[in-house]
């Protein structure tokens, strides 16, 4: 299988089918090279009927599901310990990069065997968001790099494409559940000593009415103490045994 994408989805009923129809388009030849795993869980609104649906019409779109609400970071890993693809991708449902990145960046990790991560914080991205967000993602994304020297801007972007190999040496014990997944895993990364190349993406937040965030100062406050947890777990530039 050459590839595995992997959509994280908690009440999407209003994007989940728009977003596979539209990964299958830019996908075009390697579409059926490709599965796609909707990791939904916790939804309310009937997305779990859609992906159910969707696993019909689709020979290549399987639906991991959970009535309990499981956070972004926990769907993730359960997709990925059940994705059999060479690059492991995944994106958010909601499509605030458009689609048209996915195979691009797909192939960017299968040419360079290195991570290959989306972007809003680098020249040549365009982003249109409400500026507290922004003003948020830079803050937090310049603590993170003066906590852990990483050089990566962008932690948080939503869409990533991982060689299998790097993936799973680096998975194991990753402590995330929730959205902070992402920065867990990068930081890990580079104690591994893993390439990662940031893609500059074209970014938009989806309407506020859609949005299965509670507030973005509770999840500003969520972020923030899980990077002082994780910085006190492996203290200070203790990559080596971070590493293990
Ligand atoms: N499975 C699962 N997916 C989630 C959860 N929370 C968010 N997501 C998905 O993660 C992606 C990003 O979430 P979103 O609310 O758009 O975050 P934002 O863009 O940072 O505001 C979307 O595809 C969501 O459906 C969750 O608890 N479980
Ligand atoms: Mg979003």
């Amino acid at each position: 299988m050459e590839c595995s994408i992997i959509l994280p989805a908690h009440n999407e009923v209003y994007f989940l089918e728009r977003c596979v129809k539209s990964i299958e388009r830019h996908m075009g030849k390697t579409w059926r090279s490709c599965e796609v795993i909707i990791t939904e869980d916790g939804s309310i609104d009937g997305t779990d009927r859609i992906a159910r649906r969707l696993t019909e019409k689709y020979r290549n779109v399987k639906h991991l599901h959970s009535t309990v609400r499981l956070g972004k970071g926990k769907a993730l890993m359960n997709a990925m310990n059940i994705a059999q693809g060479e690059i492991i991708a995944f994106a958010d449902v909601d499509m605030p990069i458009p689609s048209s990145f996915l195979p691009k960046m797909i192939e960017m990790a299968k040419k360079t065997d290195c991570i290959i991560i989306g972007s809003r914080l680098i020249k040549g991205s365009k982003v249109s968001r409400p500026v507290k967000r922004i003003l948020f993602s830079i803050l937090y994304n310049i603590l993170v790099r003066i906590l852990f020297q990483d050089g990566i801007h962008d932690h948080q972007c939503g869409m990533k494409a991982i060689p299998r190999h790097i993936l799973f040496d680096v998975l194991p014990n990753i402590q995330a559940e929730g959205y902070f997944w992402d920065t867990a895993f990068l930081v890990k990364t580079k104690s591994k000593k893993y390439k990662v190349f940031e893609v500059p993406v074209e970014y938009r937040d989806r309407a506020i009415v859609y949005s299965s965030m509670k507030s973005v100062y509770i999840t500003s406050f969520i972020m923030m103490r899980e990077l002082f947890k994780l910085w006190w777990r492996i203290k200070p530039f203790n990559f080596e045994k971070y590493a293990k």
